[in-house]
């Protein structure tokens, strides 16, 4: 019922992350809030037409309402209303920020959104990132990488795909080169501002292989739009390792090949 409120009515693409459910649930239990208010103001509005009509009430009444129904319905609505940011909302955010999965079992990626694209960089077979500096940070250094470590060298960047391997858990540090942006992956019910001068951990867990469009969440200039162009790439395991060996061969440790 909550996935065929979800996608059938409100529109929203299917849910192919484990960690994604409760996201669902309450924007779906929000919305029949939101409808139950709706269908009772508008019964309550078409009855105040009628009973409060000069027709029928020539002379206005000075004492007003004398029972106490309104109250009970607003108590009852701020309890619904406590329950969903109680038992749901605070919950996802908890479990969502006070702990992240472990590097060595989960896909750990880096991701620093500029104007108007998503630069990506992975550990490389080594497992581990390579030193980074805000001032070896140019055009053609988004992250800043310093080739004088050694982790660095096996470092992998990509451009607007983000690779990752189903049902594991997927740790991104997101970032931002210029302006603030926000990396939102709707099939992963995911979302993390991308802010300058800060890297933020988000985390979740894909649980279908497939091709995820990314979009950016917040409005960053003209071309914000085209942000919509970076995809998430969810792979098994083998597939995975035949990319990211793929990469590697290709990578150089130079420089930076991305623009
Ligand atoms: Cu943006």
């Amino acid at each position: 019922m909550i996935e065929w409120f979800a996608q059938k009515i409100l529109g929203m693409p299917g849910l192919a992350a484990s960690t994604g459910g409760g996201v669902d649930e309450l924007i779906v239990y929000v919305h029949w809030l939101m409808l139950a208010l709706f269908v009772g103001w508008i019964i309550y509005f078409f009855y105040a037409l009628y009973r409060f009509s000069s027709k029928r009430n020539p002379k206005a009444d000075y004492e007003g309402v004398k029972n106490h129904a309104s109250n009970y319905i607003e108590l009852t609505v701020a309890g619904i209303e406590a329950v969903l940011l109680v038992g749901i909302a605070v919950p996802i955010w908890a479990r969502n920020t006070s702990y992240i999965p472990a590097a060595d079992k989960s896909t750990v990626i880096q991701v620093c959104a500029q104007q108007y694209a998503w630069n990506v960089l992975y550990p490389g077979p080594d497992n581990d990132f390579g030193d980074e500096s805000m001032s070896l940070v140019s055009d053609t250094n988004v992250f800043g990488l310093d080739y004088s470590d050694s982790e660095t060298h096996d470092d992998i960047q990509s451009l607007n795909e983000i690779h990752c391997v189903v049902n594991k858990p997927v740790v991104i540090y997101v970032t931002s080169k210029d302006v603030i942006h926000s990396l939102k992956i709707f099939a992963m019910r995911a979302e993390q501002d991308a802010i300058p001068g800060l890297r933020i951990p988000m985390w979740f867990t894909p649980d279908k292989i497939g091709r995820y469009q990314i979009n950016c969440a917040q409005l960053c200039g003209p071309g914000h739009d085209s942000m919509s162009g970076g995809f998430l790439i969810v792979q098994s395991q083998a597939d995975y390792d035949k990319w990211l060996a793929s990469q590697s061969a290709t990578t150089t440790s130079s420089s930076n090949h991305f623009e």
